[in-house]
């Protein structure tokens, strides 16, 4: 019985195949921008530092993608552990492949465990926010849209929630290759290794669980800078693997947030570069760029066994900071080539489309002493939208269970230095609002100057039915110098 199901099932999976060859005898490297063709075909995912096979196909299909956000604690070092945000469990997030002219159903789910609303930015995607706008996920959602993936490349997603460089710095990242009409050349290895950096509370390798560091990563100087989202996760027994003379091929990515990558092979030579991810090719390149949020395809041939290390040759990274990666080539020496021991990586986000003009009015009136409450709620309107409204929603109603409202929320009312402090310094733990209970996790925005919070409080207390009032920055200035006791802090200090 069995077996006829599975030789039925494999009969009508030929058949298909078959169809599919015969309806689409398009001329090989024409691309192919109209509808989809044949079955439609689940995409295969696959964690770092694997590549998913390629798509085989000549002609563009229905690609059915499902991506999961999953927040979860991994090692970063040895004895370091560190909360990632991640897409499909692993920083880099799940490799995807698909075809020019193929046309992506993407579904983008997020866990229900999350503590945070996430959503993603394909580089590859034509279209408002490469998807970001389209794809606004709360925790226990899921989002659908649909893109034809027009131009072939490396590209990079990344997760464009705000804070944007809080939710990169914390592993929201991955690549998407778009395969070219006529495929890639064939390899004998395909990997994928992508850059970061992190900012860690705590120093290099200083054990025990670390949580992110929002001032340094301001500053831009990352506790760690690493392959693959954690140090040694390409090294010792997780090295990469080839045999002398195969081909191998390498999509390399950097997903900052804020650090350019100088990649570099410790003793080889990359044979061809598509620097930048484009279509040109470089030859003969030792050291090539690659920009945060910008990704490169790097070949080369393994002519001389032994250990070969990737590296970031902005040096002190990778020896100081854990930008190492080994990619180990066995097989007969090669005395004619080496003898051998004669000695042994701003965004905008929907902040892009708000008009500003009434934030730098604020502010000049802010200068001159004559700020009025009503230029103090305009200025705090443009800045609430892409700011706050991500979580709050635009009018301020929230989402049940997941983020309380502002709009006549009695928490708000009955303390606005609270407010303040829960705006500059994060909030988490159990709260109830206007009878509901909430425990989650507020992200401090203290990236907002003290005029800026000053505005948006100014904005929510005139806003849907609260109670009034107006927030100046000396309040603002003197609860920034006083952060509630450590319990209460997202940041830990
Ligand atoms: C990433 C999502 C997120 C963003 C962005 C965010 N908040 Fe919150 N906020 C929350 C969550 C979650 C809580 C509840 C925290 C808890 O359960 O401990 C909260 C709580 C609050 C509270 C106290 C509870 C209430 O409803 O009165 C205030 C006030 C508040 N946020 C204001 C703001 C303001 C103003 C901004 C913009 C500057 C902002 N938040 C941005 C998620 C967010
Ligand atoms: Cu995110």
């Amino acid at each position: 019985m069995k077996t006829a199901r599975t030789i039925a099932r494999a009969l009508a999976l030929i058949a298909g195949l078959g169809f599919a060859t015969l309806a689409c005898a398009a001329p090989k490297d024409a691309g192919d921008f109209g509808p989809p063709r044949g079955p439609v075909i689940r995409a295969v995912l696959t964690s770092p530092p694997q590549v998913p096979p390629p798509t085989g196909r000549n002609y563009p299909a229905k690609v059915i993608v499902e991506l999961e956000v999953i927040e979860k604690e991994m090692e970063i070092s040895e004895g370091v552990k560190y909360m990632f945000w991640t897409f499909g469990g692993t920083t880099p997030g799940s490799f995807i492949r698909v075809r020019q002219g193929d046309t992506v159903e993407f579904h983008l789910k997020n866990h229900p465990g999350s503590k945070m609303p996430h959503n993603i930015d394909l580089h590859g995607v034509t279209g408002p926010g490469g998807g970001a706008a389209s794809s606004f996920t709360a925790p226990g959602h899921e989002s659908q849209f649909t893109f034809k993936a027009l131009n072939e490349g490396i590209y990079v997603y990344h997760c464009a929630t705000a804070p944007v460089g809080m939710h990169v710095a914390n592993g929201m990242y991955g690549l998407i290759l778009v395969e070219p009409p006529q495929g890639l050349p064939k390899v004998d290895h395909e990997y994928y290794v992508m850059q970061g950096d992190f900012y860690t509370t705590g120093k290099y390798r200083e054990k025990g669980t670390q949580p992110f560091d929002m001032e340094k990563a301001i500053a831009e100087q990352p506790t760690y800078v690493l392959f693959n989202g954690a140090e040694g996760a390409l090294t010792g027994d997780k090295a990469m693997l080839a045999k002398v003379g195969e081909k191998v091929r390498i999509f390399v990515g950097n997903g900052g947030p804020n650090l350019v990558s100088s990649f570099h092979v410790i003793g080889a030579i990359f044979d061809q570069v598509r620097y930048e991810g484009g279509t040109n090719v470089q030859k003969n390149v030792q050291t090539t760029l690659i920009p945060a949020g910008g990704a490169a395809v790097v070949t080369f041939t393994a002519k001389v066994p032994g250990s070969y290390v990737l590296v970031d040759h902005s040096i002190f990274r990778a020896f100081n900071k854990g930008a190492l990666a080994i990619l180990k080539i066995e097989g007969p020496e090669n005395k004619a080539i080496y003898s051998g021991k004669e000695l042994d990586s701003v965004y905008l986000g929907d902040r892009a489309g708000t008009n500003m003009a009434a934030v730098s009015r604020a502010t000049q009136s802010a200068v001159a002493g004559n700020l009025t409450q009503e230029e103090q709620v305009k200025a705090g309107q443009a800045l609430f939208a892409g700011t706050c409204s991500v979580c709050h929603q635009a009018n301020g109603a929230g989402l049940p269970g997941v983020f309380p409202p502002l709009a006549k929320s009695d928490y708000l009312a009955a303390d606005l230095k609270r407010a303040m402090s829960v705006v500059l310094h994060g909030l988490t733990g159990a709260v109830t609002v206007n009878g509901q209970p909430y425990n989650s996790v507020m992200p401090p925005m203290n990236q907002l100057n003290d005029d800026e919070v000053a505005n948006i409080l100014t904005y929510v207390m005139n806003s849907w039915g609260n109670p009034g009032g107006t927030v100046s920055k000396e309040d603002v200035r003197k609860v920034r110098a006083t952060p509630p006791a450590p319990a209460k802090s997202a940041t830990g200090h």
